[in-house]
């Protein structure tokens, strides 16, 4: 069994940031049944129903998540040293065909899942969220933290039922989420007619509006989420829409009057304690994102993820003998 030391991110006073190959935080190439966190890639947005390019999203993240650094600056402590992270590469998508390329996802999940490790996605548009649901189901639904500008429970768009509007619809209808147990933050935007949020509300999801977030700061609202999540398992999905594009603005559907990066920074730091099953973070679109500061905020988002993933997840007996880390007195 390998330990954390064979799953660092590269040394950047040997290899400088700009050099090397353009893995996930500069950490290893590895297969999932090799570490505790997955960092996968999706590159598809055959769910998008307006401006696509999301399938160029786990690439850029990927280049721009060269600047991730070992240690937390808040917290002082490195998820690198608690467990065993890798980039376990893209899950093979076919451009052409969604319904293929769900069924492909599930299986990569599933295969992922059996083996232990926990996903942490980049994508990709919204619409992967429900194979990767699917993938790690063991039968009883999920809790689910979700941070986004948009519901994502339409019935269908265009006719189509599968789409980066819908995945949660289906989630809960295949009984993959507990709608009891999810939390929407961040809602917000003009929407297509007054009824759109009635499935959310009447399935008993709790939605927090961008008005209500702002009224009560993220300390507070995380409280509450954190009560309605529990202690069962949870999984957590973050929409850089739901950041405003003002800090993110290379994605397809942008909603001004959104959260900062700190507030969102604010609000994920939050989730640790929690038992997260996997998260993602989705709907990066570099061809809308000229200079680099989308998919920078949502590398940096994968990070913020990361760290409250390996929180509690920590391997006894086997931290990494490297640099002088004082993450054992924080919390
Ligand atoms: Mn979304």
């Amino acid at each position: 069994m390998t330990g954390t030391a064979d799953f660092q991110p590269l040394d950047s006073g040997v290899v400088p940031r700009f050099a090397g190959p353009a893995t996930f935080m500069r950490l290893p190439q590895a297969r999932p049944d090799e570490v505790d966190i997955a960092l996968v890639g999706i590159p598809f947005d055959g769910g998008t129903t307006n401006r696509t390019g999301t399938r160029h999203g786990p690439r850029e993240i990927r280049n721009q998540s060269s600047m991730v650094r070992r240690v937390h600056h808040h917290s002082l402590a490195s998820p690198f040293d608690k467990v065993r992270v890798g980039d376990c590469g893209d899950v093979p998508v076919n451009p052409l065909d969604a319904g293929v390329t769900l069924d492909w996802i599930t299986s990569f999940y599933r295969q992922l899942h059996a083996g232990g490790a926990r996903p942490l996605t980049a994508g990709g548009d919204h619409l992967i969220s429900l194979p990767i649901l699917r993938g790690i189901s063991d039968g009883s639904p999920l809790g689910m933290i979700h941070f986004d500008a948009h519901s994502d429970t339409f019935d269908e768009f265009f006719g189509n039922r599968y789409n980066h509007a819908t995945p949660f619809r289906r989630a809960i209808e295949e009984g993959l989420l507990d709608p009891k147990r999810v939390v929407q933050i961040g809602l917000r935007g003009a929407i297509s007619g007054a009824s759109n949020f009635d499935y959310a509300r009447d399935a008993g999801m709790r939605l927090i509006f961008i008005e209500e977030f702002m009224a009560r700061g993220a300390d507070d609202v995380m409280d509450e989420a954190r009560a309605i999540i529990g202690t069962a398992p949870t999984y957590v999905s973050f929409d850089i829409d739901v950041i405003d594009p003002a800090h993110a603005p290379g994605t397809g559907t942008p909603e001004i009057g959104g959260i900062s990066t700190f507030q969102a920074q604010s609000l994920v730091r939050r989730l640790a304690g929690l038992d997260i099953v996997g998260a993602d973070l989705v709907e990066v679109s570099p061809p809308l994102d000229p200079t680099g500061l989308t998919a920078l905020t949502g590398a940096t988002m994968l990070f913020e993820l990361l760290c409250v993933m390996a929180e509690g997840m920590g391997r006894s007996g086997d931290t990494a003998d490297i640099g002088n880390i004082s993450a054992a007195t924080t919390s």
